[in-house]
């Protein structure tokens, strides 16, 4: 029977902290994998750090930040195979980068661009899910077919903590429960909901507990360990391709951060918690690990940044060069046959866009 294994209720963690907590070690990985995970965490910091200056420079939209859940979404690629599929959330937007994807590509989706729609078949990521939940039931299914097919990949699917209340999330659990889809099911448990404490999400315990209801095993980890997390992943799609079906892992942080660029926070959370958390965040502590070790050196860490900004300068300068879209879209690939209407409401569409004083005048 599934269950989370008594030692599995407290948090793995591999990274010490320096003092009295001693650093441990994953079996498999050498020093070339550390400094790659590093410059994948640097890489993803810098997006999101720069996507939030990009916002209030008005050359983004509303943008759902993932500071201090870059080790989550890094650690557990990392233990992907390429042709294993990911489902990523609205904040895991850019895990993409970690398969080779520009950047402009994920700026101009969070531009509201249609350069910012890839093909999944390019970098076997699925289209970014923005609606809580949903595509816990598609990974899932896609996950069967596969198995179905005979192939040996699996996929992962990375939602929250209040996605467990969604029912799309218990739909696409009990499923892969039932048909041992090769699947991992990621829960990012930042304890956040929007505004919505983790407290009021749940009267379980822990999240874990949920997958336990549908025979799934489960393994807490902590989120802010890029190492723990990369072998509690590695774990799971062991399990995936050996035929034994779903694992569920509940990584544990804490949003240090507003939900998203429209959110403010000071309303509803404890500034001095997250003051406190910050000082805990995940590259800092990957850091300090790979000093202690002796494979970090100050220069690597400049060059890593170095790169990384100039990704992202390339990425939005690459972004804003791409000429607006056709309004027509809107349209398009809604229906096989349109409704006559459309074609009237297409030609009000770009005559409201020519002229856009006039739109502001209707609007007031
Ligand atoms: C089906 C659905 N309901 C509500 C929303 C509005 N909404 C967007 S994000 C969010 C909170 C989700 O929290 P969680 O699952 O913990 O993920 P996190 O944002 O913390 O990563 C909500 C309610 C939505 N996008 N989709
Ligand atoms: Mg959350």
């Amino acid at each position: 029977m599934a269950q989370v294994r008594p030692a599995e209720r407290g948090l793995r963690r591999v990274i010490g902290d320096g003092g009295t907590i001693p650093d441990g070690e994953v079996e498999g990985l050498g020093e070339d994998d550390f400094l790659t995970l590093y410059r994948q965490l640097v890489l993803l910091r810098t997006y999101d750090e720069r996507s939030l200056v990009y916002h209030r420079q008005g050359r983004i939209g509303t943008y759902a930040i993932f500071w201090g859940h870059e080790a989550m979404q890094v650690g557990s690629a990392y233990a992907l195979d390429r042709e294993d599929w990911i489902f990523p959330s609205y904040r895991e937007s850019a895990i993409g980068l970690l398969r080779g994807m520009r950047p402009s590509t994920v700026l101009s989706w969070w531009r509201g661009h249609p350069a910012g729609w890839w093909n999944p078949l390019d970098y076997n990521v699925a289209s970014i899910c923005v609606p809580v939940g949903t595509h816990v039931s598609h990974a899932a299914g896609f996950a069967w077919g596969k198995r179905l097919r005979g192939e040996r990949t699996c996929a992962i699917v990375y939602f929250g903590d209040g996605a467990t209340s969604e029912g799309s999330f218990h739909e696409g659990a009990n499923f892969a429960g039932v048909m041992r889809v090769p699947l991992v099911l990621f829960c990012n448990n930042n304890q956040w909901a929007n505004t919505t404490p983790v407290s009021a999400q749940t009267a379980a315990e822990t999240l874990a507990d949920k997958a336990i209801g549908y025979g799934i095993p489960a393994i807490r980890v902590d989120g802010g360990d890029v190492l723990a997390v990369y072998e509690a992943t590695r774990e799971a799609v062991a399990r995936a391709r050996a035929g034994e079906g779903p694992t569920f892992i509940e990584a544990v942080t804490y949003r240090c951060t507003p939900h998203a660029t429209a959110d403010d926070p000071s309303l509803y959370i404890d500034p001095q918690r997250v003051e406190e958390e910050r000082t805990r965040e995940c590259v800092v502590r990957f850091e300090g690990y790979l000093r202690r070790l002796g494979v970090l050196t100050n220069e690597i860490a400049e060059e890593a940044r170095a790169e990384a900004l100039e990704a992202m300068r390339e990425g939005i300068a690459e972004a804003e060069a791409e000429p607006p879209p056709d309004p027509a879209l809107l349209f398009e690939n809604v229906y096989v046959n349109p409704p006559a209407a459309f074609a009237g409401d297409l030609a009000e569409l770009r005559r409201i866009l020519a002229s856009p004083g006039e739109t502001r005048r209707a609007a007031s």
